[in-house]
């Protein structure tokens, strides 16, 4: 795999998919996990189904992987995953989300959006955020591929979308084990789940800039046992740290119309 190949692609197009990252296997154990993840989450009284994003109960949302289980901890920081993150973002982001969308048979697609535009307001200049998915199943078109519009990256407000915009998406295709990395300013939608008995599992790990609130409040989410758990790099990658938000102070600093040190 041509790995500088896919950033570039990313940089460009906004949007990449990196074949094999998991191999078969390891993606069927995850699938796996995530189900019980979802029925942990249900027996914890956190609804899974019609919680008001997608138009029926065929899709299954699975949140607070972290705190569900460690294999999820895992492949958040998974080091191809984190390179693509970096090319995108610099190495100056944090884990924003980590949640999942399994599209059964029968489900619909969802509103059109982009995943910056729901944590930064217009105009969105440059990648803030960026979306990992994970494929859990062999991902195209019948099953509900994650539909987008190419080039949307490039938008800077939604008055800049089509009246037709959600005829122009297109779906993805990608085996088991892939990730997709989208841009967070790409525009897209879940697809519609039209197989007989297909299911879609998608991971989402959503990371962004440090300086922009993150989607979860991890301190108040995470348990403290698992947080006991966690290595200082993933304490960092999670905001967990005490240190001050000083990302646009450093800038100041060096800035020769300033000539002194910020007081802050
Ligand atoms: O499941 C998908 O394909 C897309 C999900 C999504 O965009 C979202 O939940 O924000």
């Amino acid at each position: 795999m041509d790995l500088e190949a896919k950033k570039r692609q990313l940089l460009e197009n906004g949007f990449c998919v990196v074949p094999g990252v998991l191999a078969r296997d390891e993606a069927d154990r995850i699938r796996e996990r995530l189900w019980q993840a979802a029925e942990e989450s249900e027996r914890r009284g956190v609804p899974t189904r019609q919680i008001g994003l997608d138009p029926n109960e065929h899709n299954v949302r699975v949140f607070y992987l972290l705190e569900r289980d460690a294999i999820f901890r895992e492949l958040i920081q998974h080091p191809t995953a984190i390179e693509f993150v970096t090319t995108l973002l610099t190495s100056d982001f944090l884990i924003s989300n980590f949640t999942a969308n399994i599209a059964l048979p029968g489900s619909k697609s969802m509103e059109l959006h982009s995943d910056q535009g729901i944590v930064v307001p217009e105009p969105w200049l440059q990648p803030w955020s960026v979306n990992i998915i994970w494929c859990l199943n062999d991902v195209d078109e019948e099953n509900g591929a994650t539909r987008y519009i190419p080039g949307s990256h490039k938008i800077q407000s939604a008055s800049e979308l089509p009246e037709n915009a959600a005829e122009k998406t297109v779906p993805f295709e990608a085996p088991a084990g892939s990730i997709v990395v989208m841009d967070g300013r790409v525009w897209h939608t879940s697809g519609a789940n039209v197989s007989q008995s297909r299911e879609r599992a998608l991971l989402f790990g959503y990371y962004s800039r440090s300086f922009v609130r993150q989607q979860q409040n991890w301190n108040a989410s995470l348990s403290p046992e698992t947080l006991e758990s966690l290595s200082p790099q993933l304490r960092s990658w999670l905001g967990l740290e005490p240190r001050a938000n000083v990302t646009l102070g450093a800038r100041l600093r060096i800035h020769p119309a300033h000539g002194r040190r910020p007081t802050t």
